[in-house]
């Protein structure tokens, strides 16, 4: 039966990795998939990225960026996430709207309200099965992925921005423990792809 499962977490907390792991389990349990992600996951969605997250002369205001967010979201849902379930196939993507009420809620500090008008009125009943939230405190990932090369726009905002997503995400996780698995992504790359592959057996 076709899955829905998220990958959350801090800027860098190791997404892209776990998702290599992820997709060789699939493959070699012969699991029909896709891999998408947002901000992107359709053509015009991947340029809404890049408005998101290229540097540009004009300051982006937290209400449009939120909006920009929700645009690419609503492309990715209709045209390739809601597909590809009804086809039965398990679609990981990484981030969805947890994303939103991390970053542009507890991030940005936009009413919470707000927020959920819009995945109310854009994503309605659809919601992930499974959501791994991948956590190690903000200056962990940061540094890895100064490590890795030049930062994009949301990842040169302030450590105050990424404690309270982080904050954000540990409370929703706690909130939801069904839809939640945490991974602290502190551990060696070893140790969080074993505790990827225990927590991919359960799933089955
Ligand atoms: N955003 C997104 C919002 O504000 N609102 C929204 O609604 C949505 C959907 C783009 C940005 O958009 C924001 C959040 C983001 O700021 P993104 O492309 O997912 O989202 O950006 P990042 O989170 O910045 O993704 P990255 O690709 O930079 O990081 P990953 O994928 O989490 O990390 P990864 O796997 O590339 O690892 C980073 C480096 O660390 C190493 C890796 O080898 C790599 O070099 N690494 C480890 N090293 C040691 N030990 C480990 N355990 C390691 N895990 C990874």
């Amino acid at each position: 039966m076709a899955k829905f499962i998220t990958i959350e977490g801090g800027e860098g907390a190791g997404k892209s990795t776990v998702i290599k792991t992820i997709q060789a389990h699939l493959q070699k349990k012969g699991i029909a998939h896709i891999i998408t992600r947002e901000p992107g996951g359709t053509v015009l969605a991947e340029k809404i990225r890049s408005l998101l997250l290229d540097q540009g002369d004009e300051i982006l205001l937290p209400e449009s960026e939120l909006l920009l967010f929700f645009a690419g979201r609503y492309q990715h849902i209709q045209h390739v996430i809601k597909p590809a379930l009804k086809e039965g196939l398990w679609v990981i993507s990484d981030r969805f709207v947890d994303a939103s009420f991390a970053y542009q809620g507890a991030g940005r500090g936009i009413e919470e309200a707000r927020i959920e008008y819009l995945k109310e009125w854009l994503i309605g009943d659809l919601c992930p099965d499974h959501t791994l939230l991948l956590d190690a405190p903000p200056y962990i990932g940061l540094d890895r992925i100064k490590a890795r090369g030049a930062l994009d726009r949301i990842e040169m905002e302030k450590i105050d921005f990424f404690n309270r997503v982080r904050e954000y995400y540990l409370q929703l996780a706690d909130k939801e423990p069904a839809r939640f698995h945490i991974i602290d992504t502190r551990l060696c790359l070893e140790d969080v792809e074993e505790n990827v592959q225990l927590w991919l057996r359960h799933l089955e």
